[in-house]
């Protein structure tokens, strides 16, 4: 583990963005927000202003037609769209985690092939998990076999984010089944290969506007040239992959604790009971002080794993799973304070925070467990 902590700085650039995603997320996101969450659709406002600003995928770099933007950017997009829609927040979130197993290890054709789509606004998943290999990743069973000069896929990933939405897929899938992770490879699918299918929407507790659907391949064609590096790697870039995605769980994670914390500071300001406003009791002070500080602790954590991913520090799983789990730990718990400020009004969806109650219980279960996270953290520790 790396115990340079010698952090980051938020450069004027990175505030300007904040302030510039904000702007948007407050009058182009929020006002769809609760409408995607009850009837649980695609929020297409908030893909069009994204793509618009080019908020969707900040990290793909210039040379492929993208921002160029650092993780800690990519940290303060998701955080700031997560602040008032989770489900929308998913839109940037996912196309990094679909698009950095290219950045990281395809070959420059490949990149070319697929980057500068992205940028101009294509969607891209990330396809790891399977009914039966879910915190087990490298027990997955999709298969994928050389047939001349293409690749054939066949078997079924489920808990796919945005899948039916994205126009490209990153799916991870078996070579050489005696070799379990090293004999795992990775992919590109594009939505329009023969034999690719998605599954019907998963019926969620949150992130209801972000739709989660299983993907089929069934004798599924793709060029040879898709595969991502070499034949055998796909397993380490998939969680090498993760070691810089999972800080910007925590920068959603932290979004929507943000999100809740403003609301229930502007409930408690105006809700009066016995003759003066509840922000006046300090029962409920500490409360709100707490929740502060938690939400203050988790970002300065995601802001300090994104920045060492940027420079690209070995050994990141500590920092990147710490980051997730601190963060995630702290919007479940600041979103149900949140709730319980609100009171009776605050189990209703006529305030926006019992949904980021639900949206954030994800945070703690997907881009892994947070008994994963901590596995992850152990293992790095007692190495
Ligand atoms: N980066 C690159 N390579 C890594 C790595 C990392 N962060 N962590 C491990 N590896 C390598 C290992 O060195 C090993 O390679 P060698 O055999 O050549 O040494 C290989 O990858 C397999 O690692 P390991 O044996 O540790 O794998 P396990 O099967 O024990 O799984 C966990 C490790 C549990 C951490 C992993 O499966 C995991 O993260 N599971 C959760 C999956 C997840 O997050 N799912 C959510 C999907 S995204 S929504």
């Amino acid at each position: 583990m790396n115990a340079d902590f010698d952090s980051y700085r938020l450069s004027d650039e990175h505030e300007a963005l904040r302030e510039a995603v904000r702007d948007l997320a407050e009058n182009e996101i929020a006002p769809h927000a609760a409408d995607v969450d009850e009837h649980a659709r695609y929020p297409v406002e908030a893909r069009d202003a994204l793509v618009k600003a080019g908020f969707h995928a900040v990290h793909i770099p210039e040379q492929y037609g993208g921002e160029g933007a650092d993780e800690l950017a990519a940290c303060i997009v998701i955080e700031e769209v997560a602040r008032v829609c989770a489900s929308s927040s998913l839109i940037p979130a996912v196309n990094g985690l679909g698009s950095i197993p290219i950045l990281l290890s395809a070959s420059e054709e490949l990149k070319q092939q697929v980057l500068p789509s992205i940028a101009q606004g294509a969607g891209i998943s990330y396809a790891l998990s399977e009914r039966e290999a879910g915190s087990d990743a490298a027990s997955m069973r999709t298969r994928a076999r050389r047939d001349g000069d293409d690749w054939v896929l066949d078997g079924t990933k489920c808990w796919i984010t945005n899948a039916g939405e994205s126009t490209w897929y990153t799916v991870m899938a078996v070579t050489d089944p005696d070799k379990r992770a090293n004999g795992i490879s990775a992919f590109v699918v594009h939505k329009d290969d023969p034999g690719f299918e998605v599954g019907p929407k998963e019926r969620k507790l949150g992130i209801a506007g972000s739709p989660t659907r299983e993907i089929y391949f069934q004798g599924c064609r793709i060029p040879g040239d898709r595969i991502i590096g070499a034949e055998g790697t796909g397993f380490k870039t998939a969680l090498a992959t993760l070691d810089h995605t999972r800080p910007t769980i925590g920068a959603q994670a932290v979004g929507i604790a943000q999100g809740a914390l403003d609301a229930a500071i502007a409930y408690a300001k105006d809700r009066k009971q016995f003759g003066k406003a509840i922000a006046e009791f300090q029962g409920l002070q500490f409360m709100i002080a707490d929740m502060a500080m938690k939400v203050e602790g988790a970002r300065q954590l995601v802001y300090v794993a994104a920045a060492r991913a940027e420079r690209g520090e070995p050994n990141l799983g500590f920092i990147s799973s710490a980051a997730k789990c601190m963060a995630s730990d702290v919007a479940m718990s600041v979103t149900t304070d949140a709730v319980q400020i609100f009171g009776g009004a605050g189990y209703t969806k006529d305030f926006p925070v019992e949904r980021m109650m639900r949206d954030a219980k994800i945070t703690q279960i997907y881009e892994g467990t947070n008994q994963v996270q901590r596995m992850v953290m152990a293992r790095a520790l007692l190495r």
